[in-house]
């Protein structure tokens, strides 16, 4: 918990200094549910699939509404892309919505997004990509 909360204050200082030099420092927002059924979903896109510039500012609006399970500490999904834990890509969910800053990685790549909480029917499959491309 204290290394998340370390790398979030990380960003956020490496978001306000970005911001300082590039004028436009608005991040993008991105809509997303982590739904009962244990899918994530984007609002507005068909597919769950988010689509980003390398080191391009995101701002998730994370939905989270609990399957039927969730974890002890009460949190019903999360979003993990285990490659990118280090760099803030790794938010525990609780219900209700909440904005999460975070910066798309700098190499272009395909990455799996994934929930690592054991959220109930379809949890093994609960994943969706981020897609990083120039
Ligand atoms: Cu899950």
């Amino acid at each position: 918990m204290r290394m998340f909360f370390c790398s979030a204050l990380l960003l956020l200082a490496a978001a306000v200094s970005t911001g300082a030099s590039a004028g436009n420092s608005d991040p993008r927002v991105i809509e997303l549910i982590a739904a009962s059924d244990n899918t994530f979903r984007l609002l507005h896109e068909k597919s769950a699939v988010i689509r980003a510039k390398p080191g391009e500012l995101l701002r998730l609006r994370i939905t989270s509404q609990r399957g039927s399970e969730q974890a002890r500490d009460g949190a019903t999904h999360s979003l993990v892309i285990r490659a990118l834990r280090d760099q803030g890509w790794d938010l525990r969910l609780y219900d209700g919505t909440k904005d999460y800053d975070l910066k798309a990685p700098d190499v272009p790549a395909e990455y799996l997004v994934e929930c690592t909480v054991k959220c109930g029917r379809g949890h093994d499959d609960m994943r969706m990509k981020l897609i990083v491309v120039k």
